[in-house]
């Protein structure tokens, strides 16, 4: 199976998106997780992205904060599904991540999740690599009846 890359602009990212490790974890994925920045470290990760085709990825997931132009930077070096995670914090508490994650230039897309999303990141990974794996494909339906039958115990609490 493709990895998946999980990349963060700093360390004071990986409590939201040590979530995306974990849940694909859960999907049996491997992956790798790197802190690499557009700005502080960009030859690193414009390496990164541009090598990462041939270093057995699949889908490149970025979390950013502020002027996040990581999963930008990323999608730029790789045509690879780059995926887009808008962090909270800075002057507009993660709308100016989410701005500057989503709002790009035509034919180079990120495909961004909500501010925070880490979990919907890696599962969003899990369905594009799923587009040719039967196995991860019922891992993530599993998943869904899974969601689902939580949901139906809360009801019947409530109801009870
Ligand atoms: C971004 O700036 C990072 O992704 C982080 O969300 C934000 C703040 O970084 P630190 O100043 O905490 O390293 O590059």
């Amino acid at each position: 199976m493709k990895k998946v890359a999980v990349i963060m602009g700093s360390d004071s990212d990986w409590p939201v998106v040590k979530s995306a490790c974990t849940q694909l974890e859960s999907f049996g994925i491997p992956y790798e997780a790197h802190i690499l920045s557009a700005h502080r470290t960009p030859a690193a990760a414009a390496d990164f992205a541009k090598n990462a085709r041939k270093n057995g990825f699949g889908v490149l997931i970025c979390a950013a904060g502020m002027a996040a132009h990581l999963a930008g930077a990323f999608a730029g070096n790789s045509t690879l599904p780059v995926i887009g995670i808008p962090m909270k914090g800075g002057v507009m508490d993660g709308l100016d991540a989410l701005l500057a994650t989503v709002q790009m230039p035509s034919g180079i897309p990120v495909a961004t999740v909500a501010v925070g999303g880490a979990k919907n990141a890696a599962v969003l990974a899990a369905q594009i690599l799923a587009v040719s794996d039967d196995a991860l494909a019922a891992k993530l339906d599993a998943d869904r009846v899974d969601m689902a039958a939580q949901i139906a115990v809360k009801e019947a609490k409530l109801q009870s």
